[in-house]
């Protein structure tokens, strides 16, 4: 039997093929996706101690040839020549047995070259493996020019059932029953050096375009996210999602096995301000045995709301564990550190009222209204086998409850929903005093689908005066989006959020997207998370969602005179992202720190809409970890082939990270900047960490902080902002708690005030800060924007 070899459309497969083309022009070369490979287990691979653990094939009693060491070698100076072989299967054989194992992936290489001048112009060669008996498999194969070393290639699983007592491998030519009929053909000498096999272990890298530049949909590419929750802290808005990266495990073909969702047990976090550049914040450890929360195994479907407990501000991430349950674990910031204070689920069946016996207690979706009173509404599945209309239609699977004052206990009984076709992904939002429950519909459980409700696997939604309802069918309003299968093809379950951010609302969908780029159009259950603008009729209902690639309008300008994550993307190719040790230089203390890695020849990222202002930039910076000579980072404006404004030579010692600067000749205005990497082939080039701009713009630089503090029980707010420049400034102090403005502050010296904000409890926010000074004979004026963080005085 002929396993064939996966062909994969991955670039760096291309390029290995490209190498094998230039030394045997006639190869037709098929190869496996990115891999990194274990050890060679071929003992003497590249025959350099002559024959040494190689025999000829014996698998059968008519197979024979003899091997002898050749000086005519594709590497070193030594390979094998296989010479009065009998059969088509007499070929150099070494044994693998013990050393490969049932179920697992390798990949193989060799080198082959015939020469005979009566023998074809091209012939094929096979690498097989002999499980002994009759159970020969063809593991690699290649079909060399006459002359020419050509190159054997295939990855291969052996079968979780096959027995590897006996696993020996060899190199032959095809077979044919009987081959002295033309000896030329069939049984011509050939060489073979160095020969490879190792452990597939494949790239989780994703190289295809996911994302189309321009486009909004999906928000990132280079990994997945589904279930996305938005959560808005000081004008960012934060994007939770069930990890589905951790499920994704792409073969030999490139292609995945299908999402189980089984082994999730982390949150994947996203984070921006202007709704295109997407910071990559990493992973939450929430389940599971290295998880904050040990007792959980899953973490799906995150939801995420703030709460000033103790005087502190808490950020409360919700969780499902599997259907079973859900959680809660609660942070420092919106990004960590992550803490458990509970010990064990927030709900379960013994939550009262929570239970009906066949429903999931998944999903969590929690809502703070203005009082502070938080609630959760959580559930979901329901179905009794019964295929009736009414458990189809009313299954009541979900539910919703109050949340204690520490927003880590329930208070009272679950109160049920009782929403139309009702499923999963329950969220609960307010506008304009109206409240909203919004969820996914069932897919059908058998019984007929009323045709008053919603169409099954769409986001449907309630309107109701209260939190707690009571949601009766009769709360139901419509639709919001139809199942992204109407939009994107690949269709599949759905999860939702509504936020709000400026004046505008926003809606947050997902859509098998990228795994559809991926493979060219075949899905295997990976999400992406979506954006769309979410609209309201004058009575408060919503306007129905569409699903697109477009998604919304950058809101605001990227500044680029600061540090800059290098994880923060709006379309790439090629690249991955790891966590690091240490802290986010742009996000503090609190944040974790990712960089760019997988970086190869023609990677490329990019930032939108970034403002270089009338100055402009004069140099660009990166903080790089070189892993090869030669690498270099090209600058470009608004196109990933446009012409290269600045290249930064990657030329520093390898695996440390430092800062490399290029100079830039004046970029003004508003440009997307592209970063393209190149380097030699196959090789990781490097990793990065942060950009930086610089720019000669005149500006009164001031350090300002805000923080708020107790004075008896009412908090203040103290300012203060330092004139680090050489001209004295007029410093303007502005809070939502009042102004002060400070005339004629000395370089070095500052303004201060402390607000009284006359109440023991603060949210956070932001204070604004403007400097005027004279500088250069001209007046300037720089505005800085400071958080204070929230705030009780007890
Ligand atoms: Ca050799
Ligand atoms: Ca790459
Ligand atoms: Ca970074």
């Amino acid at each position: 039997m002929l396993k064939r070899v996966g062909r994969a459309a991955r670039r760096r497969v291309a390029a290995a093929a490209v190498a094998g083309a230039l030394l045997a022009a006639a190869v037709a070369a098929t190869a496996g996706p990115v891999q990194a490979a274990g050890p060679n287990i071929i003992v003497n691979g590249g025959f350099e101690d002559g024959l040494t653990s190689w025999f000829v094939n014996n698998g059968n009693s008519t197979d024979g040839a003899t091997l002898s060491a050749t000086t005519d070698a594709y590497a070193g100076s030594s390979a094998v020549l296989v010479t009065g072989r009998k059969t088509t299967g007499s070929g150099p054989m070494q044994d693998l047995s013990g050393k490969v194992q049932a179920g697992k992936t390798y990949a193989i290489t060799a080198r082959v070259k015939y020469e005979n001048p009566n023998s074809p112009a091209t012939k094929q060669f096979f690498a097989t493996m002999h499980y002994g008996g009759s159970t020969y498999t063809n593991v690699g194969t290649v079909t060399v020019a006459r002359g020419q070393w050509g190159l054997v290639q295939g990855t291969f699983t052996i079968p979780a059932s096959q027995s590897v007592a006996t696993a020996r491998l060899f190199i032959e030519t095809p077979w044919t029953s009987n081959p002295a009929s033309d000896p030329n053909t069939h049984l011509m000498d050939f060489k073979v050096d160095d020969v490879s096999v190792s452990e597939f272990v494949p790239s989780t890298t994703i190289e295809a375009l996911g994302k189309n530049p321009g486009e909004g949909n999906p928000l990132i590419s280079h990994k997945f996210g589904a279930d996305g929750n938005a959560f808005v802290h000081n004008g960012r808005v934060y994007i939770y999602m069930t990890n589905d990266t951790q499920e994704y495990k792409p073969g030999p073909t490139g292609v995945s096995s299908t999402n189980t969702y089984a082994s999730i047990n982390t949150i994947t976090v996203i984070s921006s301000d202007d709704l295109v550049n997407w910071v990559d914040h990493g992973e939450i450890p929430v389940a599971g045995p290295n998880g904050v929360a040990r007792y959980a195994n899953n973490s799906w479907a995150p939801a995420m709301e703030s709460k000033v407990v103790g005087g502190k501000e808490k950020f409360f991430l919700y969780f499902a564990n599997n259907g079973g349950g859900s959680g809660v674990i609660v942070g420092d910031s919106p990004v960590g550190p992550w803490h458990d204070e509970r010990g064990n689920l927030l709900i379960t069946s013994a939550t009262p009222g929570a239970s009906n016996g066949i429903n999931w207690l998944f999903d969590p979706g929690v809502f703070i209204d203005d009082d502070g009173q938080g609630y959760l509404v959580f559930g979901g599945g329901g179905d009794d086998g019964s295929r009736s209309a009414e458990n189809t239609n009313h299954p009541k699977s979900t539910r919703v409850i109050r949340l204690g004052d520490d927003m880590i206990s329930t208070k009272g009984s679950a109160e049920v929903i009782d929403a139309p076709l009702v499923f999963e992904a329950g969220h609960l939002f307010k506008r304009e005093g109206k409240y909203y429950y919004s969820y996914s519909s069932n897919f059908g459980f058998g019984g007929p689908v009323d045709p008053n409700g919603p169409p099954t696997g769409a986001i449907a939604y309630l309107m109701a005066d209260s939190p707690m309802g009571p949601w009766t069918p009769e709360t139901y309003k419509g639709i919001i989006f139809k199942n992204p299968g109407t939009y994107f093809g690949a269709g599949g379950n759905n999860h939702q959020s509504v936020f709000k951010l400026g004046d505008q609302y926003y809606f947050t969908y997902h859509a098998q997207t990228l795994n559809s780029r991926i493979t060219g159009g075949a899905t295997q259950g990976f999400r992406s998370p979506h954006l769309a603008k979410l609209d309201f009729n004058a009575d408060g209902t919503i306007k129905e969602v569409k699903g697109d690639y477009k998604g919304v309008e950058q809101v605001r300008n990227l500044n680029p005179y600061r540090v800059i994550e290098a994880e923060t993307i709006a379309w790439q190719q090629g690249i991955a992202t790891k966590k690091i040790d240490g802290a986010s230089e742009e996000f503090g203390a609190q944040a974790p720190n990712l960089v760019v890695h997988d970086i190869d020849n023609g990677d490329w990222t990019s930032l939108a809409k970034v403002d270089f202002g009338t100055a402009g930039a004069t140099g660009v910076t990166a903080k790089v970890r070189p892993l090869v000579a030669g690498g270099k980072i090209q600058v470009r404006l608004d196109g990933r082939t446009s012409p290269v404004v600045a290249t930064i030579p990657v030329d520093a010692p390898l695996g440390e990270w430092t800062k490399l600067t290029a100079v830039l000749d004046g970029v003004t205005g508003v440009h997307d900047v592209y970063f393209t990497y190149a380097g030699p082939e196959g090789a990781d080039l490097f990793e990065i960490d942060s950009w930086s701009f610089a720019t000669t713009s005149q500006e009164v630089k001031l350090t300002v902080t805000a923080a708020p503090r107790c004075i008896g029980s009412s908090v203040y707010v103290a300012v203060t902002a330092v004139n680090d420049g050489d001209a004295p400034a007029t410093i303007e102090l502005n809070t939502p708690f009042g102004k002060k403005t400070v005339a004629d502050v000395a370089p070095g010296k500052q303004a201060y005030q402390s607000f009284n904000t006359r109440t023991a409890q603060i949210d956070a926010g932001k204070v604004t800060v403007t400097g005027t000074a004279t500088i250069d004979g001209k007046q300037v004026t720089t505005s800085y924007d400071t958080n204070y963080t929230a705030a009780g005085c007890r």
